[in-house]
């Protein structure tokens, strides 16, 4: 019987992972961190030494980083069907790593209110943050979703970025992402794993 650990906290890229344990209907135990001294507790960074949320261990093995815990659970748990078939592998890894690298870096860096300059574009890893959004736009003017016409676990990590890019106003509201995010959000698992997140905000917001 195996055992996943699941560490989070509901407001943060946890949502991600807590929404990809409902895609593959994997049990496991939450532990919610609170930011500050809890995430940075001697024993949690002994999980993950970044003191960052999320992180999973399943059977003893640490996976941190959101969308290695994505990929890990679609291969992990390969009856919800959910990891890339032999021809969607480029589009799957393509995508998977263009939402890890460029487009997290170009959503923090429009977070923060920085537009780098032709020149530091050149060295920083995403680019044009403007060029990010435009392949990004373009994938999904040409694709339902990351593999094609198939919803895999691919979408659950770049989804969660366009979703929550417009949500935040950091991304452009242009029609094909705005029609991928409505995709996503009628997806049983996203529905429920948000309910549970949205609940312990609440909670959260109670008792403060
Ligand atoms: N690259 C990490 C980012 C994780 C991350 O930055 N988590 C934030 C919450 S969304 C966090 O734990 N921040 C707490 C801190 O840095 O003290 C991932 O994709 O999992």
């Amino acid at each position: 019987m195996s055992r996943i650990d699941f560490y989070t906290n509901p407001m943060s890229r946890g949502q991600i992972v807590r929404w990809a344990l409902h895609e593959v209907g994997a049990d496991h135990e939450t532990h919610v961190l609170g930011y500050g001294e809890p995430m940075n507790s001697a024993s949690y960074r002994a999980i993950n030494p970044m003191g960052k949320v999320p992180a999973i261990v399943h059977d003893g093995q640490v996976v941190t980083e959101c969308a290695a815990i994505c990929a890990y659970l679609a291969e992990a748990f390969p009856a919800a069907g959910l990891a890339p078939e032999a021809h969607e592998r480029a589009d799957y890894y393509r995508w998977m790593f263009f939402a890890a690298g460029p487009i997290e870096q170009a959503n923090s860096l429009k977070a923060m209110g920085v537009t780098p300059t032709h020149e530091q574009q050149r060295m920083v890893g995403c680019g044009d943050p403007e060029r990010v959004m435009d392949a990004l736009t373009a994938k999904f003017e040409k694709d339902a979703f990351v593999c094609g016409s198939r919803f895999t676990m691919a979408d659950v990590y770049v989804g969660s970025h366009v979703d929550w890019g417009i949500a935040f106003g950091i991304m452009p509201k242009r029609e094909a992402l705005l029609a991928y995010a409505a995709r996503l959000r009628e997806r049983a698992a996203y529905q429920s794993a948000k309910a549970i997140d949205n609940a312990l905000i609440a909670q959260q917001g109670q008792q403060q």
